[in-house]
């Protein structure tokens, strides 16, 4: 892990891995739930390692897997419980599933290889779009039909969407952040009419439909819905992104080897990455992680 603020790695690092990282490469978020990253590694010896401060395993790693990796481990919220999920698989092909403590919504520093879903390689991308919208609803009233729903997270269930597009048919309508009701001309709308609901995120990724379809309603206000969900309901939303601290791991355990590494370097402190320098595009990310063979 490089401090490019100093010029030198941090205290503990680099950090020794079991054997050869092959083709895949650190991924570094938090797992353990205090709220700073940590740095993940598999390797050709059976586990994937989790290192915190001054290069110390976290708590609950290694992660022993009886096989060597040759990918990195992916991060996600599968059980849509608030915490993420870790997922690695072995050369032999068993594919390993861990909890962990990380909160789903969480500033992931670098979350996956390539480090987003786009694989762009840069920590300013956002290519998570915003998630589903289950609670479509379409109610006939007079000449209008007024189409109602709850609000998307701008990363998933993370956050809040930056706006919403609304489609129906040939009729296209882009609704502001917050909206939960827009209301067409019924006229343009004939029955059958299938109506689409997508957050807009804040670079423009554009989230999964909800969809309800218009019935042909007899009465003035009467319901002429039917829902149709996409995917099951996500965790309640929580912080924006890029607040993490760099790096994690136990405080206690970590202070003997981060004054020794402090008298190495002769420097009186740490300095960590600020946040002004993080928003610079042109400064430096958080943390890198360095295997052992330069590799
Ligand atoms: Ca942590
Ligand atoms: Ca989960
Ligand atoms: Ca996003």
């Amino acid at each position: 892990m490089w401090d490019p603020t100093l010029g030198q790695f941090q205290p503990g690092y680099p950090a020794q891995m079991n054997d050869l990282q092959f083709i895949n490469a650190p991924v570094i978020l938090d797992v353990t739930g205090d709220g700073m990253a940590e740095v993940l590694q598999s390797s050709a010896m059976y586990d994937l390692q989790g290192y915190g401060a001054a290069g110390l395993p976290a708590d609950g790693f290694p992660k022993l897997t009886g096989g060597w990796s040759v990918a990195s481990a992916g991060a996600g919220d599968l059980d849509g419980d608030g915490t993420l999920e870790l997922a690695l698989s072995t050369r032999e092909g068993n594919l390993f599933l861990w909890s962990t403590a990380g909160a789903t919504c969480q500033s992931v520093e670098w979350p996956k290889n390539g480090h987003d879903l786009h694989n762009s390689g840069n920590y300013a991308t956002d290519a998570d779009r915003p998630g589903p919208i289950f609670d479509v609803t379409i109610e006939r009233v007079g000449d209008e039909i007024v189409v109602r729903f709850t609000g998307s997270g701008d990363d998933g269930t993370c956050g809040s969407a930056a706006g919403y597009r609304i489609t129906a048919g040939d009729v296209v309508v882009d609704a502001p952040a917050g909206a939960t009701e827009v209301r067409l001309p019924a006229a343009t709308l004939p029955a059958g009419t299938v109506v689409s609901v997508q957050g807009i995120d804040d670079v423009g990724n554009i989230g999964f439909a909800g969809t309800a379809v218009l019935g042909a309603a007899t009465t003035p206000s009467a319901p002429v819905v039917r829902v149709v969900p996409v995917v099951p309901a996500g965790p309640a939303a929580t912080p924006p992104r890029r607040t993490l601290p760099a790096t994690g791991g136990d405080p206690a355990g970590a202070l003997p080897l981060l004054l020794l590494g402090l008298a190495v370097a002769g420097r009186s402190a740490i300095r960590r990455v600020t946040s002004a320098q993080r928003a610079s595009p042109c400064s430096p990310r958080g943390v890198v992680a360095t295997p052992r063979n330069g590799s």
